[in-house]
């Protein structure tokens, strides 16, 4: 190794002891902030793939705007969808900072480089899973997000603040569904039912695998990303949701969960990670389904990102 060579090494090593003394002081990090290569590498594929979640997840409720059951109920799901647009735009925007573009990221989701959240490969087949989607899934999603309020990436940290209070309204939409079906008829009460059986496994899954397991947590708590593992994460969401569940009195498709007095948790049956594993390796019921809407959709938006940069580049001359 050449002298200058070693000086760069010498010198990444100081800046890195100084970054982590920074990111375990509290500091949080700014995009022009000096950074370990890894740790950009990392923000950007959990940013990206949490964009692409947010855009991915329009499409199962989407299906459900036509068919909403009252006026009312359809100018809540469309405020909702959109939010969900507005979550993903702020989140690009935020991976942006971090030096690579939109295009960059729509190719990573569209090669299948990129993942987004196993959730969004289920279909919705009545209106209670719409109840079910903004109940558990926008549930899920908000334990883990509140968590990253405290992330030490500013930009993603920021995104965070402002989805979460647009989060526990979906939350709130999403249980007043699942509530008014569970006061209605023997058939919307097992409706309800099957909703809750279908998407509670799945929205345990969003947490990711057991800590043991999650190749990346190490990373992550160095650098101050996550703030909460998987596992303790998961069990926030199910000591919350399963009361909720019982004050409607829906049925949670567990039978070997029950309340653990002196863990003052509830304990849980295994997940089906072999299930997890597929969905997020492109084998789920949808997975198929949503990469080719999100193609045809993206391609036919082809002449609206022409127009925007042509309009942007003709008002940059002007100037
Ligand atoms: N789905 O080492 P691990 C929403 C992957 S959308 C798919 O634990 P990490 C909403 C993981 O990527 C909310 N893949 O990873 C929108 C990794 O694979 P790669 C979405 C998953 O990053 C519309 C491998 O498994 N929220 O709110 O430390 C309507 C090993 O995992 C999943 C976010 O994206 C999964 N569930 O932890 C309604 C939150 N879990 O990348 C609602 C931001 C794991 O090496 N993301 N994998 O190929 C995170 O907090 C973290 O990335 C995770 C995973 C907790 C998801």
């Amino acid at each position: 190794m050449g002298a200058i060579q070693e000086l760069e090494l010498q010198l990444n090593e100081l800046l890195e002891k100084k970054f982590e003394e920074r990111v375990q002081g509290g500091d949080a990090v700014e995009p022009r902030d000096w950074m370990p290569e890894n740790y950009r590498k990392h923000l950007v594929r959990q940013i990206s793939q949490h964009a692409h979640s947010e855009v991915i997840g329009m499409q199962p409720e989407g299906n459900w705007i036509t068919r909403a059951p009252s006026l009312r109920a359809k100018q809540i799901l469309l405020a909702k969808i959109q939010d969900e647009g507005g979550h993903g735009l702020y989140l690009y925007s935020a991976a942006e900072t971090l030096g690579i573009s939109r295009d960059e990221m729509i190719a990573q989701l569209h090669s299948g480089k990129a993942k987004y959240s196993n959730i969004f490969n289920y279909p919705a087949l009545t209106w209670a899973d719409i109840g079910a989607i903004g109940w558990l899934v926008d549930g899920a999603a908000i334990v883990n997000q509140v968590s990253l309020q405290r992330t030490s990436y500013g930009p993603y940290s920021r995104a965070m603040v402002r989805i979460c209070k647009e989060e526990s309204f979906h939350q709130r939409q999403g249980y007043e569904i699942m509530a008014q079906m569970m006061k209605g008829t023997a058939d919307q009460k097992e409706m309800a039912q099957d909703a809750m059986n279908r998407w509670w496994w799945p929205a345990l899954m969003m947490f990711g695998p057991h800590d043991t397991e999650s190749p990346h947590a190490g990373d992550a708590f160095r650098w101050k990303i996550k703030r909460h593992t998987n596992d303790e994460l998961r069990q926030k969401f199910i000591d919350k949701t399963v009361q909720q569940a019982e004050v409607i009195g829906l049925t949670v498709p567990d039978p070997d969960l029950k309340w653990n007095e002196a863990a003052g948790h509830y304990d849980h049956g295994e997940i089906n990670w072999e299930e997890f594993r597929n969905v997020i390796n492109g084998d789920g019921p949808c997975n198929k389904q949503r990469l080719d809407h999100h193609k045809k959709v993206h391609a036919e938006g082809e002449w609206v990102r022409v127009a925007a940069a042509a309009y942007h580049a003709k008002k940059a001359n002007k100037n």
